[in-house]
């Protein structure tokens, strides 16, 4: 991508809106802009971390055995009314009538809709275990919304949704979600906590929060300092396996993790004090298992092997890409400006050409631009005619890993410097082997 032809707003000013880093960050490398109280438009370099961060999501949850769909944002009150949750979800359910005077509202989640699709199709124990999921939409009008898309109220969410038979196989559904988390979250450079939670309108009795520590985050918690040794589960999990998969649930639920609503203090002050950490922490994933309680009241039941009819064992479990990508810059950033992992770079690097116009300085970033493009990695090309300064600051305030700058100076001797984001190391080298480090195994 061409600089020159993008569209990147960037703001030389600090927002005074803004009142964390990343809500600062996010405006100033014009990732996002508001439209009206928690309603956000994602920018060109906002929707490209957004897109990474969601391939992610639904790279692990493919791998764990959940089949994406797709539901619509607008829904009928009449399934809510049939769940019981029509009336119980209060305020934060944005209520629309439409020209029939029908009850319609704006998706705030979607266990009504996805118990209908199931009980309309599925009639046997045979078809189990399953687990739908999509990433759509939702709107809550909060109360306080605030700190950019990290509370908003319009977001996106991953909601999966499972269908079991028994209580057994909804527990090892759970198991499948809460190891298919700790990958997601590790590939996108987070360590998330799980932490026994409440379960709010939801409704059932377990649940897990996922939690990434942050000064700026705005739940408290209280857990056990192991957390940074357990291991993540490896790509080859075999997620049919009941053993492995208890295995990993027992260890992160071994040791004492919990929100401020299910805090034990007692439980909490007996450890000794060096394994005590009471922190603030981001929500970024929540799941739950909660039986029959849409099941039941909507009819979704499913012949078991005794040939009777069983309301099935559900559960939900959300992720929030929106509240993600902020809560990925407020644990990775520095005072001049983002710093990406990897794996969620808006581009994986950025060819700055100091002197546009310049024959030479033209010559050697078109080739670059080509050879690193031509290799598969997403490129941005600094050709607009800004001074040296202003480009250096952009490259680090917009958070690309990788930096090439192309001078005059450099050029005449057949050389570009490298500059890496996160460590700050800065290498000279030629043309060739710049190019061959940068396009080292793909
Ligand atoms: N139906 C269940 C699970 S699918 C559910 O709605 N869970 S939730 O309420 O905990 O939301 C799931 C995730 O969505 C949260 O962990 C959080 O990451 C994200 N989320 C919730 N509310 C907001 C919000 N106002 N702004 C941004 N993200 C949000």
């Amino acid at each position: 991508m061409r600089l020159s032809r993008y569209f990147l707003p960037i703001l030389k000013e600090n927002p005074k809106e803004a009142e964390i880093i990343s809500h600062r960050l996010m405006l100033r490398a014009g990732m996002v802009r508001q439209h009206s109280q928690g309603i956000y438009s994602w920018l060109p370099l906002g929707k490209r971390v957004l897109d990474k961060v969601n391939r992610i999501i639904r790279e692990e949850q493919d791998r764990s055995g959940a089949v994406e769909l797709l539901m619509p944002t607008m829904q009928s009150a009449d399934l809510w009314i049939e769940s019981g949750r029509y009336e119980a979800y209060g305020k934060e359910m944005l209520r629309i009538t439409d020209r029939q005077e029908r009850a319609m509202l704006f998706g705030p989640t979607n266990e009504e809709m996805i118990t209908e699709i199931f009980r309309s199709s599925v009639k046997s124990y045979k078809q189990l275990p399953l687990n739908l999921y999509h990433i759509q939409w939702k709107f809550r009008d909060e109360i306080r919304p605030r700190f950019g898309t990290m509370r908003s109220r319009e977001f996106m969410m991953k909601d999966a949704y499972s269908f079991d038979l028994t209580l057994e196989a909804a527990e090892h559904s759970y198991r499948k979600m809460f190891a298919a988390y700790l990958r997601t979250f590790d590939r996108l450079g987070l360590r998330a906590i799980p932490m026994r939670a409440d379960t709010g309108p939801i409704g059932g009795n377990l649940s897990h929060e996922f939690i990434i520590l942050a000064e700026t985050g705005e739940s408290e918690v209280f857990c056990h300092r192991d957390f940074v040794k357990f291991d993540i589960p490896p790509a080859d999990l075999d997620f049919d396996s009941v053993d492995a998969l208890k295995g990993i649930f027992d260890q992160w639920t071994s040791v004492y993790a919990a929100t401020d609503e299910m805090h034990d203090a007692a439980a909490f002050d007996a450890l000794p004090e060096g394994e005590r950490l009471s922190a603030r922490g981001i929500e970024v994933g929540h799941i739950f298992y909660f039986g029959t309680k849409y099941s039941e009241p909507m009819g979704a039941k499913v012949q078991g092997p005794d040939g009777k009819e069983h309301p099935v064992h559900m559960g939900s479990y959300g992720i929030g890409p929106t509240r993600l990508v902020p809560a990925i810059i407020e644990a990775s950033h520095d005072d001049n400006g983002i710093i990406w992992p990897d794996s969620v770079a808006p581009f994986d690097a950025v060819v700055i050409n100091m002197k546009a116009g310049d024959a030479s300085c033209d010559g050697v970033s078109d080739r670059f631009y080509a050879a690193l493009q031509s290799a598969g990695l997403d490129v941005l090309y600094d050709d607009t005619d800004e001074r040296a300064g202003g480009k250096f600051a952009t490259a680090d305030l917009i958070g690309v890993p990788q930096q090439i700058v192309v001078g005059p100076r450099g050029v005449a001797n057949g050389e570009v410097e490298l500059k890496d984001r996160k460590s700050g190391a800065r290498d000279t080298m030629t043309v060739e082997a710049a190019i061959a480090k940068l396009t080292n195994g793909r």
